[in-house]
């Protein structure tokens, strides 16, 4: 396992990359993983270096401690010298979304506890959500005067429809795992203590994927279209995916009966 974080970055964010997963860790239990603004950087840093790492097949994101990430560190924000919020989202948040979005590896977010403000947004970014059974979800903008950001006005209407994702964002109650289960927020709920192996075998499926084909399935799955632009970037997608080798090898295979090996690239 290569493992990144060590003496040379601080520690309150972890990569781990061992079998083309990476897994990154928001690390400051203390503070609920809240986000402080090197914090930020460093996780866009992370992202952005597995993300070119072509050893890298698929992407984990999870919290260490009890919460997933609650957002913005609010005690940072009440410094006199805080950025703009406007700036903030601009210079770090933003990047931090685009990055997950860009990404060609599948993002899993591996919600192992409470997920706020803009920690839920980051969960809403993500390609795939599993939640541990005490997770929840909580929209906890409106409760400081703020309005949901880091996308979730453009990711939770899409992932959950408007109608819940209206009462979600305006009435800020948490969303606990099963009912986010219920209404499509996250894909599977299992055992807290069943969190990490679940989200570890389903990014090894993924990383045994075609990774070119995985990039694009990712990029036609992208919600950020209308369905004309949908319709015309999976034939796009298909175009390039069927003339790469792998899909070649992926036929091949089927057809003797043995699992695929993909070159990637
Ligand atoms: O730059 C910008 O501001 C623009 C971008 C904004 C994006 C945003 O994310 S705005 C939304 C920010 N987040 C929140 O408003 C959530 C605040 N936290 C909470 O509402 C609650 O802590 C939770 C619902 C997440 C969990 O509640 P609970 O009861 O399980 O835990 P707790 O006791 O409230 O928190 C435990 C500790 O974590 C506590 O520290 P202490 O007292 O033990 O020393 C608490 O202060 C700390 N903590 C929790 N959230 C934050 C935090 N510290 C700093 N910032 C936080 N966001």
């Amino acid at each position: 396992m290569t493992e990144r974080g060590g003496d040379e970055a601080p520690a309150d964010v972890l990569v781990a990359i061992a079998g083309g997963v990476a897994t990154i860790t928001l690390n400051r239990p203390a503070a609920l993983n809240a986000l402080t603004i090197p914090m930020k950087e460093r996780l866009l840093a992370a992202i952005q270096g597995v993300a070119c790492d072509r050893a890298v097949r698929a992407i984990v994101l999870t919290g260490s401690g009890r919460a997933f990430c609650a957002g913005q560190d609010l005690k940072e924000r009440l410094a006199p010298d805080a950025p703009s919020l406007d700036e903030e989202l601009i210079l770090r948040y933003n990047p931090i979304v685009r990055a997950l979005r860009a990404a060609p590896q599948p993002v899993i977010a591996a919600v192992n506890g409470v997920a706020a403000g803009a920690g839920a947004s980051l969960a809403f970014a993500c390609d795939l959500r599993i939640a541990a059974d005490g997770a929840t979800f909580v929209l906890a903008f409106g409760r400081i005067g703020l309005v949901p950001d880091s996308g979730a006005t453009w990711t939770l209407p899409r992932l959950v429809g408007g109608a819940r994702a209206a009462e979600i964002a305006l009435l800020g109650d948490a969303v606990g795992a099963a009912e986010a289960l219920r209404i499509g927020l996250v894909s599977r709920v299992v055992p807290a203590d069943a969190l990490a192996g679940e989200a570890a075998s389903m990014a090894a499926r993924l990383a045994a994927l075609a990774p070119g084909a995985t990039a694009l399935t990712k990029q036609a799955l992208a919600f950020d279209r209308d369905l004309d632009a949908a319709l015309d970037a999976e034939a796009d997608a298909q175009a390039a995916a069927g003339a790469h080798p792998d899909h070649a090898e992926g036929l091949a295979a089927f057809l003797e009966k043995r699992p695929p090996r993909f070159s990637g690239g």
